[in-house]
């Protein structure tokens, strides 16, 4: 049987491929659970400095399966569904040490479009769809994307986004502040690779305390955040890649960064 979850190395860089082409990708108890294990393993992998999210086929992915609640064969609450396969999946993408890169290459709806919003940097092929699918069916927008939505777009957008359940496009997401760069569909791949393989070779450890920091910015007030900034940078300040990028710099040649 084919895998639902693809997961290759190649030259420090983890690609992850969503691999239910024939529904988009839709996510079912299967892929999500081959998905932690994908991400899990990314994270403890010292050899994977920077992760490639993906989609195979013509879709990033279509959210929850839908065809498993159709058939009445799937009886799981969905509260229950969420917590023990949702959750963990995005909390490791979150606190996944290194850089995660969405590379959305098609409709990205639903627990679809919660999975892209919670990479660092998303890029969008140019016939990406972006949809808050949720209401439609008479379900709440989960897997993040409440959390994710307002601070990124801010909460009138979100609101209307999740509210009307329009599809949105590639432009109209990165003129939103949704996605970071679109691309010709046939080129995503290969600038999401290149990308990735760039900052394979950058100082790791401080884009993963960058992460740590961004991520309390929200629930912080000034002090404390200025308090959490220096205790990071402590933890810079110790890198061999700091020195590394200093001595590189005093010397004008390029740094070798170890990612420790
Ligand atoms: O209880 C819980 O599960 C809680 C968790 C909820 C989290 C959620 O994500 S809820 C939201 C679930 N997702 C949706 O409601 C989106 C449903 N899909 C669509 O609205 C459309 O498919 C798209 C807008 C995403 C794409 O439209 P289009 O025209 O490009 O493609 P299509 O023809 O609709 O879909 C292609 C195939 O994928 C099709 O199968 P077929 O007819 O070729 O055999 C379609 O049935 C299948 N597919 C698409 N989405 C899903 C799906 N199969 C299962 N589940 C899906 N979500």
């Amino acid at each position: 049987m084919t895998s639902p979850v693809l997961y290759h190395v190649a030259e420090g860089v983890a690609t992850i491929t969503l691999n239910r082409p024939d529904s988009l990708n839709a996510l079912n108890w299967e892929l999500m659970r081959e998905l932690l294990a994908a991400v899990e393993r990314a994270a403890k992998d010292e050899a994977v400095r920077a992760v490639v999210l993906t989609g195979a086929g013509r879709g990033f992915s279509a959210g929850a399966d839908l065809s498993a609640r159709n058939s009445g064969g799937e009886t799981v609450d969905s509260g229950t569904l969420l917590r023990e396969r949702y959750h963990p999946v995005v909390v490791a993408l979150r606190q996944m040490p290194k850089p995660v890169i969405m590379a959305v290459n098609g409709v990205a709806a639903g627990a679809g479009m919660s999975l892209a919003l919670a990479g660092d940097v998303l890029l969008a092929g140019k016939s990406a769809l972006f949809l808050q699918a949720f209401s439609k069916i008479g379900l709440v927008p989960d897997a993040g994307s409440t959390y994710f939505l307002p601070r990124y777009v801010g909460e009138m957008r979100a609101r209307a986004m999740a509210i009307l359940a329009e599809k949105m496009d590639a432009e109209e997401a990165q003129r939103i502040g949704l996605v970071w760069k679109v691309y010709p569909d046939d080129a995503l791949q290969a600038e999401a690779g290149r990308l990735a393989h760039h900052l394979a070779t950058m100082p790791t450890a401080a884009y993963g305390m960058i992460k740590e920091a961004l991520d309390s910015s929200f629930a912080n007030d000034l002090p404390a955040q200025l308090e959490r900034e220096a205790t990071l940078q402590s933890r810079a300040f110790r890198t061999d890649d700091f020195r590394e990028g200093v001595a590189a710099f005093i010397a004008k040649r390029s740094p070798r960064f170890k990612g420790c």
